[in-house]
């Protein structure tokens, strides 16, 4: 499984917290049922907008990376997300993306535009074949996502970037192709391929990746090995807030690191951003963070309480909800059920080795499964 990673800066905010939170419940599933799994996580450690951001706030752009990469592991740990087998990052991986564009340029799919590289997508016929968009919508897309469509010189609107020439005060690295720096899609189509052969079972991110990110990737990766690049796209729904789509852009942000600071449980945030779909597009509110916090008091209650529940009984409930297509809002209403009988029998009940239950078992499975300790 590959997921696409952040890009270190205004990390990590709750839109990244829930795709990361999704890919988790997927991880915890699969080695739960016995599947081995490999998951790769990319850092986007140079790209236009972290340098656009250091030049905005005169700041030296590694630093910048490596402040966000911190604060993301530590926001990762405390939401209980178990960490990538391999997390790498653009700059370490230089060598693997430059070894990819030399096979591209083999398979004559790679030309020069004033030096720089550009990915040639009419060499895999099957581009964008994943995307219901007008090629109007997707040059419209390509353009807001970084992409160049009017750039005089390249043979289609769409074809990408992929070796970028230095240019005076960026960051620039030798390479056979003249000193620059890696252009985004080939980034993660080099990592992704230098560890899980194609095609890779899932390649996964927000569903602002779709297109033109995962389009391009598809296509580079077909061209580099005549494979798909990937069996499944996983594609997670926006977090947005009051109505908008959460993003840097936009300025909006609710940050896990500024609420863990305000003494916000992590497990109150990460029952929250799983009590909705992980596909569907969804809102962040102060009501629904409180529900959140409430249903963790009432989870814990019932954990702490002597009395009753079928412990066996809502452990097959959670894995029917997830098996169908990870439905956490399901998995956590069969909880909340569970919590209501052993809270209500409190009032009636006294201990007898019948109704204790499996507690622990309880407490681990959540854990396990879930990622939520009580
Ligand atoms: N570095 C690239 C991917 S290679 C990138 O998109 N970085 S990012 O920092 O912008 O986003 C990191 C991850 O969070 C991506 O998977 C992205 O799709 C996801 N994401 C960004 N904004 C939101 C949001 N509002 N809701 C849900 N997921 C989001
Ligand atoms: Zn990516």
């Amino acid at each position: 499984m590959y997921v696409c990673g952040i890009t270190p800066y205004d990390a990590t905010h709750l839109g990244h917290a829930a795709t990361y939170l999704a890919f988790d419940i997927i991880n915890r599933y699969l080695r739960l049922s016995g599947r081995s799994i490999a998951y790769i996580q990319n850092i986007t450690d140079v790209d236009d907008p972290l340098l656009e951001r250091a030049n905005r706030d005169g700041q030296d752009w590694e630093s910048l990376a490596q402040s966000q990469i911190s604060l993301f592991r530590d926001d990762m740990v405390s939401l209980r997300i178990l960490p990538p087998d391999h997390y790498m990052g653009a700059v370490e991986t230089i060598p693997w993306v430059l070894q990819a564009i030399s096979k591209l340029m083999d398979r004559n799919a790679v030309y020069e535009v004033e030096g720089d590289l550009y990915f040639d997508i009419s060499t895999d016929p099957q581009f964008a074949s994943y995307t219901t968009l007008t090629q109007e919508e997707q040059i419209a897309i390509f353009a807001e996502r970084g992409g160049d469509p009017n750039r005089s010189g390249k043979r289609h609107p769409l074809d990408c970037l992929i070796w970028r020439g230095k240019r005076e005060g960026e960051p620039e690295w030798p390479s056979p192709f003249g000193p620059g720096r890696p252009g985004w899609h080939i980034e993660c189509t080099a990592i992704a391929l230098e560890y899980l052969a194609a095609p890779i079972s899932i390649q996964g991110g927000g569903s602002d990746l779709h297109f033109p990110h995962h389009s391009m990737c598809a296509a580079e990766g077909r061209v580099l090995t005549d494979k798909d690049f990937a069996k499944r796209f996983v594609h997670t729904g926006m977090i947005g807030l009051d109505g908008e789509k959460m993003s840097k852009s936009k300025g909006n942000l609710k940050f896990v690191s500024v609420m863990r600071n305000d003494s916000i449980d992590p497990m109150a945030l990460r029952i929250a951003l799983l009590s909705g779909h992980y596909r569907t597009d969804r809102s962040w509110s102060g009501e629904l963070l409180e529900r959140s916090q409430v249903r963790l008091a009432h989870w814990r209650t019932a954990l702490a309480s002597p009395y009753g529940g079928d412990s066996a009984a809502l452990i097959r409930e959670i894995i029917t909800a997830l098996s169908d297509d990870l439905n956490t809002p399901q998995a956590f209403r069969a909880i909340d059920r569970w919590a209501d009988t052993r809270i209500a029998a409190l009032k009636d009940s006294a201990i007898t080795s019948d109704n204790v239950g499996e507690i622990g078992q309880v407490a681990r499975f959540l854990d396990a499964a879930l990622g939520i300790a009580l």
